[in-house]
């Protein structure tokens, strides 16, 4: 199902082909699979198609963490196929439901591409205890045991042990940490991560950044000026930023990520915690309201639960074929 879409407009490159990893998106996407399931699922057994019926979807698909905007467009696009289609029953909506989703997910506006050679710089951004340092320890992990050559960078120097926690993450993952001490200019860590890069041969360079400083213009000044000292040195790598948005903190932690995207352009973001969440509606709400990417998606813990999320696999764990659907 779904060929008839074009596809998600990344190329295959070779940072997203080591996470694309088969049934990741839609195993930790079943606590929200079981909530839409109970919901949204629910309303498409009716018989009538009626306004009570979209009224108690535009509620559930609120409630399932869509945002108010993107639930509208959601609506008014289902609205207007069901009136071409003649559609007369509930049950038929579901399918475009699923075609609309898809398309959406699939959709992105311009997030740019990793390169094909891996020769990346990667900035993660988020707010404290999105899962920024884990999923750069997952990043590094799975990079290395591709026999690629990682160098971390602890430019989160604001947080009491945040230097420390990346330096564990790097012992166990087994690679380099370049760090400074707590306190110190986060940029000069960038700085001296990208010329280590260059001197040791690295691949990838992976930098950690705060989350929360005084104030959020002082956070978002300092992301600019890592982002300006990446950018100045960053030789023969790609730049990238990648917002990590934790998936349990629903709109919440949307309004949050738009003050990143203001303050530094960002090609994508990691949703981490999908597997402690039955609000993954979200990613919904981040590609139509924030327009970007979902490009990684947290499943767990360990250093392995990291995938590229997957668009299809996802609809399918909210909103089944009929036919995949267990009664219950
Ligand atoms: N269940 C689950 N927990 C996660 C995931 N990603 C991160 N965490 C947990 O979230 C907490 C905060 O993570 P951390 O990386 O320190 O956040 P940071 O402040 O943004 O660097 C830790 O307890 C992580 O183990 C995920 O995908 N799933
Ligand atoms: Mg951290």
């Amino acid at each position: 199902m779904g060929t008839e879409f074009a596809r998600l407009d990344h190329r295959e490159t070779e940072l997203l082909r080591l996470f694309r990893r088969k049934g990741k998106t839609e195993a930790s996407a079943s606590r929200t699979g079981a909530l839409w399931s109970r919901s949204i699922g629910a309303l498409f057994r009716r018989t009538d198609l009626d306004d009570d019926f979209w009224d108690e979807l535009e509620e559930s698909l609120i409630v399932a963490d869509v945002g108010a905007s993107t639930t509208m467009e959601l609506l008014d696009a289902l609205r207007t196929r069901a009136a071409e289609l003649g559609l007369k029953e509930p049950a038929a909506v579901r399918g475009i439901l699923r075609d609309e989703m898809t398309t959406r997910l699939r959709t992105t506006s311009g997030g740019k591409e990793f390169s094909d050679d891996m020769d990346a710089a990667i900035l993660i951004v988020g707010v404290n205890g999105a899962g920024k340092t884990t999923t750069i320890a997952k990043l590094a992990h799975t990079a290395k045991a591709n026999g690629q050559k990682v160098i971390l960078a602890a430019a989160d120097t604001f947080r009491a042990g945040a230097i420390e926690q990346l330096q564990t993450w790097g012992k166990r993952v087994g690679v380099d940490v370049i760090a400074h001490r707590a306190g110190g200019d986060p940029g000069a860590v960038a700085f001296d991560a990208m010329e280590a890069a260059k001197a040791r041969g690295a691949n990838l360079v992976i930098i950690d950044t705060a989350g929360r400083l005084h104030t959020q213009a002082n956070l978002m000044d300092e992301l600019k000026k890592i982002r300006g000292v990446v950018a100045r040195q960053a030789g023969d790598f790609d730049q990238r930023v990648l917002l990590v948005i934790d998936g349990t903190t629903g709109q919440n932690g949307l309004i949050q990520a738009r003050a990143f995207t203001e303050a530094v352009a960002c090609d994508g973001v990691v949703l981490t915690k999908l597997d402690g969440t039955a609000r993954g509606g979200i990613v919904l709400a981040i590609t139509g309201e924030l327009g970007l990417p979902v490009l990684f998606v947290g499943t767990g813990e360990s250093l392995d639960d990291l995938a590229v999320f997957d668009p299809d696999e996802f609809v399918d764990a909210l909103l089944p074929e009929p036919a995949q659907e267990t009664p219950g």
